[in-house]
């Protein structure tokens, strides 16, 4: 069993992501068994939901605009930045938004949704896409007495990288856990990914490494 102060944070491991969902990770049902198997080897774990209102603004159903509807994997530029355009996914309280039924973790401790504001996305688990709004876990997590942070499931490149980057700006020594994530790679959204995460100090590991206590 790992220190107290380490959190395993398990990112998204909802029916849309999963392989026939509404914004299938090619393989992302195979992270699965290796999250609950991360899990049994620590105290602390933390979960995350994205959890959107029907007339969320990454939705590219909700801009018909005056060319006809948005496609999904378009982007779109908003206030706060450019945004992709998602198929419509993780919608309050839908199946699609609930977390995989084989999930095996009942000592989590707590579960963030994000992506609650109808006009701002968050793909990070801290903070939202407008890069202000908290969404209150690294404050948990220093109360809770956190040191390291590891982060591993869907998808890699978007809610785990963001996610990553955000608790090591936080001042948490970060592992993004590979082998327990899945990626999108859109236009080469997964290398330019790894190159953000290595520049900012997150380490990269493989699940065994973490099983047996050497990362
Ligand atoms: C995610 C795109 C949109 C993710 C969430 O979990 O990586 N990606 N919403
Ligand atoms: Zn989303």
């Amino acid at each position: 069993m790992r220190s107290a102060d380490d959190v395993l944070l398990l990112i998204d491991l909802q029916y849309d992501f999963m392989p026939g969902g509404a914004l299938a990770v090619a393989r992302g049902d195979e992270v699965v068994p290796v999250a609950n198997r991360l899990a049994q080897g620590f105290r602390h774990v933390v979960l995350t939901q994205d959890w959107h209102p029907a007339e969320h603004v990454s939705f590219a159903a909700n801009h018909a605009g005056d060319h006809g509807q948005r496609t999904p994997f378009e982007t779109l530029s908003l206030p706060y930045g450019e945004q992709v355009l998602w198929p419509t996914h993780c919608v309050q309280g839908t199946e699609g938004a609930a977390l995989h039924r084989d999930l095996d973790v009942p000592h989590a401790r707590a579960l963030i949704r994000k992506g609650h504001h109808a006009d701002v996305d968050s793909y990070s688990a801290f903070l939202e896409a407008d890069r202000t709004t908290p969404t209150g876990l690294a404050g948990y997590l220093r109360e809770t007495g956190a040191k390291r942070v590891y982060c591993c499931g869907l998808a890699t490149d978007y809610c785990v990288a963001w996610s990553a980057l955000d608790a090591r700006a936080a001042g948490f020594e970060t592992v993004l856990i590979e082998d327990a994530s899945r990626a999108i790679d859109l236009n080469g959204s997964l290398a330019a990914a790894w190159e953000q995460l290595q520049a900012a100090g997150v380490k990269r590991a493989q699940s065994a490494d973490v099983l047996a206590g050497t990362v």
